[in-house]
This record gives structure tokens, sequence and C-alpha cells, in this order.
């Protein structure tokens, strides 16, 4: 239908536009850094959210220079932060840019990411990448060894969505790993207070876990300042949510990274 013969010339187009939503650091509030999210300003739709689009390029092969332009980009903009807000916290903002299991089977991604990193002139700290926990479940060798060559740069890789699939916690020792984000689902059981034993165990033994694998753990989906608090008491490092911020323009986060500064 429309989407579909739209899509192919909507990055040439300029009709891609990116949203950065902030992540927080639990135990003192600063900002430190962000999630790029991609949105499609349709000439006639209007704006169309990921779940609209990412599927349609993935299955196109569209992904592969779609992705490429928001990392290049949401790299660009973290280069601005740093620069803008020079020294302090906001020194080592970050940017954290979604990646399709597509864009992780395509052999030009560690190149593609090299070359971004060197064009813009930052370092690969500035840099997390996040894939889903379902697309790394039973991920072989071949795919695993472009992650390993990226998280030994210096980019931390983050599995999203934890929780949400069945992958076996012994299998996290075996993937490049150094953040957690704990799917929504278990910060929408910490709405009460106090929150149900049950989940407060399961997301207890997940940090334990987490943490004693030296992995940061950050929780998604943060609505209210009772939630952030039950996840900030079980040792969860980092939030993201419409509490502290909706995905918005990246003078937002400058205005929030300045606030706390
Ligand atoms: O924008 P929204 O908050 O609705 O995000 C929905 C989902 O879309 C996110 O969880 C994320 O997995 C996916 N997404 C957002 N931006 C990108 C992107 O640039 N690339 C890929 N592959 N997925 C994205
Ligand atoms: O990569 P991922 O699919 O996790 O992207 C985050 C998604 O969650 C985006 O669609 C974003 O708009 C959404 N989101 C971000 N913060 C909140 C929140 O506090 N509550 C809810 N319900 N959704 C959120
Ligand atoms: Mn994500
Ligand atoms: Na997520």
């Amino acid at each position: 239908h429309g989407l579909t013969t739209a899509l192919p010339t909507a990055l040439d187009r300029g009709e891609f536009f990116i949203e950065y939503q902030p992540l927080v650091h639990l135990g003192d509030g600063s900002v430190r850094g962000a999630e790029a999210l991609v949105r499609w300003l349709h000439p006639q739709y209007g704006v169309l959210g990921p779940d609209r689009f990412i599927p349609l390029a993935e299955h196109t092969g569209l992904i592969v220079p779609l992705g490429r332009w928001v990392l290049e980009q949401s790299v660009r903009q973290a280069r601005e932060w740093r620069e803008r807000h020079g020294a302090g916290a906001a020194d080592s903002l970050r940017i954290n840019v979604n990646l399709s299991p597509c864009q992780l089977r395509h052999p030009g991604l560690v190149q593609d990411t090299v070359e971004i990193l060197e064009r813009v002139g930052v370092q690969p700290d500035v840099l997390c990448l996040e894939l889903t926990e379902s697309a790394l479940i039973g991920a072989d060798d071949d795919l695993l060894k472009p992650l390993r060559r990226l998280a030994e740069m210096g980019i931390d890789i983050a599995l999203d969505d934890f929780g949400t699939g069945y992958s076996n916690l012994a299998n996290l020792r075996r993937l490049p790993v150094s953040v957690l984000k704990l799917d929504r689902s278990f910060t929408q059981s910490m709405q009460q207070f106090p929150a149900d034993p049950v989940d407060l165990k399961i997301v207890e033994g997940i940090v334990t876990l987490a943490h004693s694998l030296d992995l940061a753990v950050t929780v998604e989906g943060v609505e209210t300042g009772a939630q952030a608090e039950q996840l900030r008491l079980l040792g969860c490092d980092t939030a993201q949510g419409w509490y502290y911020a909706r995905p918005g323009p990246p003078e937002r986060l400058h205005e929030l990274a300045l606030a706390d500064a």
C-alpha cells in the first residue's frame, strides 16, 4: 500500500527525524544520556512511529541505510551535547541507538560504525547499541562476532526489553553485553506501593545477577515517582520514561542536562 511505495525514497527526501528520550541516573537524578527513537514525517499521514515502518524497512532492506543514517545523526547529536555542556556529568553523555537484527547480519556493520565514529570525531564510548533479547536468543557465533568487535572497541551493548524473552540466564555470559534494559512490564508492576512481592523478588534477583556479572541495569517505562523510588531501592542504575520526559527534540535534552548540571 501507500507506505510500501513511499518508504524507499523517504530517506532521500529527508522525511525521517529522531526524537530523544533522556536516561536518568536513579541515584542522583542526573541525565546520563538519551535513547534515539526514529520517526517518519509522512507527507500525507503525518508522524509515523517506528512500529509502523521498521518492519517494512527490515523487509525491504532499507533498514541498513536508514540505520546508518540514524546512527550518524545520533552520534553527531551526542557530540554536540558533550561540546555544549563542557566539563561535568554532561561530559560523558551517551547516546543509545536501536539496532535491528537485520543490521547485525549485514556484513558492513562494524566498518560502517567505525567510519561514522571517525567522520564525526567521537570516541566509541559515546555509543550504546540496543538489541532486543529476542534478537540475540540463540544467536550463533557468526552473529556474535561483529557484536564482540564493537564491544571491544568500547561501545556499550544493551539487551533491550529484557525479561520478555525466555533467555537462559546463563546465556548472558556468552553475550558481549554490558547493560540490561528491563522491560516496561516490570516497571508497570511497581505501580502500587508496595509492589507485588513476587515481582519485587524477580526484579531484585535480576539486579543481583546483573551486578554480579558487571552489567548495569536500566529500567524503561517509568511513569511515576513511586515506581522510580521502588526501582532505585531495588538497585536499578538508570531509568527512562515519561516521569522524566517523553521522547522529544534534541533541545529538550540540552535543557534537562543543563538543569541538573
Ligand atoms: O518510538 P517508540 O517509543 O514508539 O519506539 C518503539 C520501538 O521502535 C522501540 O522500542 C525501538 O525498538 C524501535 N525503534 C525506534 N527507533 C529505532 C531505530 O532507529 N532502529 C530500529 N531498528 N528500531 C527502532
Ligand atoms: O526500544 P523500545 O521499544 O524500548 O523504545 C521505547 C518505547 O517505549 C518507545 O515506544 C517509547 O515511546 C515508549 N515509552 C517511553 N517511555 C515510556 C513510558 O514511560 N511509558 C510507556 N507506556 N511507554 C514509554
Ligand atoms: Mn530500545
Ligand atoms: Na525497550
